[in-house]
């Protein structure tokens, strides 16, 4: 739980991991076992008031499983950007590394409320993007193949950062794992 330090505290992750990701998971099981039975009595009302909990949670649970994926201990390599198909990409889209970094830095700061800031893949234009995402909803739902996220719900930061978010991302690109970032822009674009 320490790995990440300085950049995100051992009682930041305790808490993060530990509690609201648990939560999320617990929250979509109940919410699909539910659903299973509203099914089963054909109760279709039912069935749309629990589809609100699978689509937030189950969202909660996908989107911190790709989190914690592309974070990487310092020691490790993190924040680390090797040459490559997925630089060489950032650069023809935002001229630089550093530039990306900033706009999505800002991006993600600016977020009203709770949700997610993203470098993704757009199918259609075939090129890369950032983005914001509300809540836990889904890059993929908007045609967006998620390659980098970043939380910027306050339970990802407060206890370390109080209210300086962008802070916390500006840390953040220190601990990113560019090498799973860059396996998922390959598959992206195989
Ligand atoms: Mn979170």
């Amino acid at each position: 739980m320490d790995e990440l330090e300085p950049v995100l505290s051992k009682e930041t992750v305790a808490f993060h991991y530990g509690k609201h990701h648990t939560a999320y998971v617990k929250n979509l099981n109940d919410a699909l076992q539910k659903e299973t039975e509203a099914e089963a009595k054909k109760d279709l009302c039912n069935q749309i008031i629990i589809d609100e909990a699978v689509k937030f949670n189950g969202g909660g649970h996908i989107n911190h499983s790709l989190y914690w994926e592309n974070l990487q201990p310092i020691s490790k390599g993190g924040g680390k950007l090797q040459e490559g198909p997925l630089k060489a990409a950032i650069e023809l889209s935002f001229q630089s590394v550093e530039k990306m970094k900033e706009k999505l830095t800002s991006l993600s700061a600016g977020l009203k409320g709770s949700g997610w800031g993203w470098l993704g893949y757009c199918s259609n234009t075939k090129s890369l993007c950032l983005i914001t995402t509300d809540l836990h909803d889904l890059p993929l739902a908007k045609g967006i193949v998620p390659l980098l996220c970043i939380d910027v719900w306050e339970h990802a930061y407060y206890l370390q950062y109080k209210n300086l978010r962008a802070d916390y991302i500006k840390a953040l690109w220190s601990i990113i794992n560019w090498s799973v970032v860059e396996e998922r822009y390959k598959k992206a674009t195989a």
